[in-house]
C-alpha cells in the first residue's frame, strides 16, 4: 500500500486518482457526517453550492430531509442546521437524508469523488476507517485535508497522521514503504507529538480559534476525541455517502 497526504483540495492532483480517497475535515464537516450516519441518517449528500443543495433537496419530503448549510462557521439563513455534529441526534436525523454544504469539507469530498472508493474520515471514526482500508487492500490511498480556503490546517493534518499511524502499525511496514510523499512523514510526526493533547492542538489551530470565537467549544471538544464511533461513510454514488459499519469498537 502506498499512501499520499494532500493538505488541501487545491494541492490534490486532478489528472489521476487513488484507488481509495479519504476526505478529512475534522472541524467540522466530516465529524458531522460521521455523527449523522451514526445517529441513523439514511445518507449524507454533499454540495459545494447552496442553491444546488436547495434544488436537490426539494425532491424530498420535508420530514425526510435536513438541510445543513455553513459559511464562515455560521449557519446559513433558512437552513435547518449549521455544521455542528452535536445537532445530529437520533431524534433529529434518524431516517432522514442530511443535505450539507460547508465552506471547505464538502469541496474536499467533491475533489476526490472520481476515486473508486471515497471515504469521509475524522478523528472520531479513525480506527474504523483504518480497519476499512486494511480490509479493502487498495494499492494507492490518498488522504485529502480540507484546510481552510486553500491553506493547511493543523486539525486535518493531525487526523491524516492518526490514520497513517494506524495503517503503519497494522501493516508492520516501514515509513519508507508506506509513504508516497513527504506530507505523510510530517503528518505522522504531528500526530505523535500531539496525540494525547488533541484538544490543546485545536486551541492553536486557526480554525479552532475561529470556532471558539463563535462559542463552539463543545464542538471542538467532541471532534478532538479519537475512535469513539464505528461508522465509515462511504460514497455510494457521486456526492452521496452511506454507512459502512465496522465491528463495534471496544474503548
Ligand atoms: O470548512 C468547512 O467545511 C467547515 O467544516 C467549517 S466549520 O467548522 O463549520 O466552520
Amino acid at each position: 500500500m502506498k499512501l499520499s497526504i494532500f493538505h488541501t483540495p487545491e494541492q490534490t492532483p486532478t489528472t489521476t486518482a487513488a484507488d481509495c480517497a479519504i476526505a478529512v475535515d475534522v472541524l467540522r464537516a466530516t465529524s458531522t457526517m460521521v455523527t449523522a450516519l451514526s445517529a441513523g441518517a439514511e445518507a449524507v449528500q454533499v454540495f459545494s453550492d447552496l442553491d444546488e443543495l436547495l434544488q436537490a433537496s426539494e425532491h424530498w419530503l420535508p420530514d425526510k430531509r435536513i438541510r445543513a448549510g455553513e459559511r464562515g462557521g455560521a449557519t446559513v439563513d433558512g437552513f435547518d442546521f449549521g455544521n455542528s455534529p452535536l445537532e445530529c441526534t437520533p431524534d433529529r436525523v434518524g431516517g432522514r437524508r442530511l443535505f450539507i454544504s460547508t465552506t471547505n469539507g464538502t469541496r474536499a469530498l467533491q475533489q476526490v469523488q472520481a476515486a473508486p472508493t471515497v471515504i469521509a474520515a475524522a478523528l472520531i471514526n479513525r480506527r474504523a476507517v483504518v480497519e476499512y482500508v486494511l480490509d479493502l487492500k487498495p494499492e494507492t490511498v490518498w488522504i485529502v485535508g480540507s484546510g481552510w480556503e486553500g491553506s493547511f490546517s493543523l486539525e486535518d493534518t493531525v487526523c491524516a497522521g492518526a490514520i497513517a499511524e494506524g495503517l503503519l502499525q497494522a501493516l508492520g511496514c516501514s515509513l519508507e514503504e508506506l509513504a508516497a510523499n513527504d506530507e505523510v512523514i510530517g503528518a505522522i510526526s504531528l500526530y505523535r507529538q500531539w496525540q494525547d493533547r488533541l484538544l490543546d492542538l485545536f486551541y492553536h489551530a486557526s480554525h479552532g480559534k475561529r470556532l471558539l470565537r463563535l462559542k463552539c467549544y463543545e464542538d471542538l471538544k467532541y471532534c478532538s476525541q479519537t475512535d469513539i464511533l464505528s461508522v465509515v461513510p462511504v460514497q455510494r454514488e457521486p456526492g452521496v455517502l452511506v454507512t459502512e459499519r465496522q465491528p463495534a469498537i471496544v474503548c
